[in-house]
C-alpha cells in the first residue's frame, strides 16, 4: 500500500479540523439548550452506566454524511455503528461524543474525536473540545497542533512529580475491582492523577503537555486513533499496556507520555 503524500496527509488533517469542529458545535449547541445543568435524557448500551443519547447518534450521522461527500471510497467505523466498507486504503474512525457521561451532566470534558487510519496506522486526527473552543490537530510527519500553536509533551523525568491521568470501564465487575487496585498503587508514585472521562481529551492533553501520562485499558479504536497520533507527532510515545507496539484498530490498553517518563509509568502499572 502506497504512503500517502504530505498534501494528502495535510487535506485529511484539515478536513478532520473541519468536520471535528462543524460536529462538536452542533453537539455543544444542542447541549446548550437544554439548559445548564440539566441532565441529558440518555439511553445506555454496554452496561447500565454507558450512556448514549441521541445528540451522540445524530452527531455521528453529521460525520458520516460530511466524510462520504468528500471521500466516498473510505471506510468508516464509528461508536454508534457507523460501518461502512471502503476501496482507499483509509479508514475513519469516529467518537462522536466522547465523554458522553460529561456531556450528560453538563460537564465540560467532552470532545468530538476523528482519525484516519493507512495501512494500520494512523496518519491525520482532529480532537474538537466545543465547551473551551479547542481544537486539536495532527497529520503523520507534519506535527500536531492546537488551534493551529505546535504542541509537544512534557519534558518531565521524575514520575514523583509527573500528573498522570486514567479512566475506567463501563463494566464495574469484570473490570473495575483490577483497575481500583492499579490506580491504588499508581497514586503514591505520581503527583496526582486526573480522570477526565474523555480519553481522547486525556491524550490531547498528554500531546499538549497538560498532563505527563495518560494509561486506560479497554478503551475503543475510535477513543484513541486521533490522540494518538498527536501525542506521537508531539514528541511523545505510546505502546500497549504490556508496552508492545500498539495497534490503534484494536486498542484494548495504552500508555502515552513523554519518552523518559513512559517507561517508568509502564513499571509502575504492570507491577499490578
Ligand atoms: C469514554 C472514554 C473514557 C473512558 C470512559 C468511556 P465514551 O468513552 O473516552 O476514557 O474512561 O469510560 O469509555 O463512552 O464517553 O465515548
Amino acid at each position: 500500500m502506497t504512503t500517502p503524500s504530505s498534501a494528502e496527509v495535510t487535506e485529511l488533517r484539515d478536513l478532520c479540523i473541519e468536520i471535528a469542529r462543524e460536529a462538536g458545535s452542533y453537539a455543544h449547541g444542542e447541549r446548550r439548550s437544554l439548559g445548564s445543568g440539566r441532565r441529558m435524557v440518555h439511553d445506555t448500551k454496554s452496561s447500565d452506566v454507558d450512556p448514549v443519547t441521541e445528540f451522540d447518534k445524530a452527531t455521528e450521522v453529521l460525520v458520516v454524511e460530511r466524510i462520504r461527500a468528500a471521500r466516498p471510497d473510505d471506510s468508516i467505523v464509528g461508536e454508534e455503528g457507523a460501518d461502512h466498507q471502503g476501496t482507499s486504503g483509509f479508514e475513519w474512525h469516529v467518537d462522536p461524543i466522547d465523554g458522553t457521561v460529561n456531556y450528560v451532566y453538563d460537564l465540560p470534558g467532552w470532545c468530538t474525536s476523528i482519525g484516519v487510519v493507512h495501512d494500520g496506522g494512523p496518519v491525520a486526527g482532529a480532537v474538537y473540545a466545543p465547551t473551551v473552543d479547542e481544537v486539536y490537530g495532527a497529520g503523520l510527519g507534519l506535527g500536531a497542533t492546537i488551534n493551529g500553536a505546535p504542541l509537544a509533551v512534557s519534558d518531565v523525568t521524575d514520575m514523583s512529580t509527573s500528573l498522570a491521568a486514567t479512566g475506567f470501564s463501563y463494566h464495574r465487575d469484570e473490570h473495575r475491582v483490577a483497575q481500583a487496585e492499579r490506580v491504588a498503587r499508581v497514586l503514591p508514585n505520581v503527583r496526582d492523577i486526573r480522570r477526565q472521562g474523555s480519553a481522547a481529551l486525556d491524550l490531547a492533553y498528554v500531546a499538549s503537555g497538560r498532563v505527563d501520562s495518560y494509561f486506560e485499558e479497554f478503551i475503543n479504536s475510535w477513543d484513541v486513533v486521533a490522540g494518538v497520533l498527536l501525542v506521537t507527532e508531539a514528541g511523545g510515545v505510546v505502546t500497549a499496556f504490556d508496552g508492545a507496539p500498539l495497534d490503534v484498530t484494536e486498542p484494548h490498553g495504552l500508555v502515552a507520555a513523554g519518552a523518559s517518563l513512559h517507561p517508568q509509568i509502564l513499571r509502575s502499572i504492570s507491577h499490578i
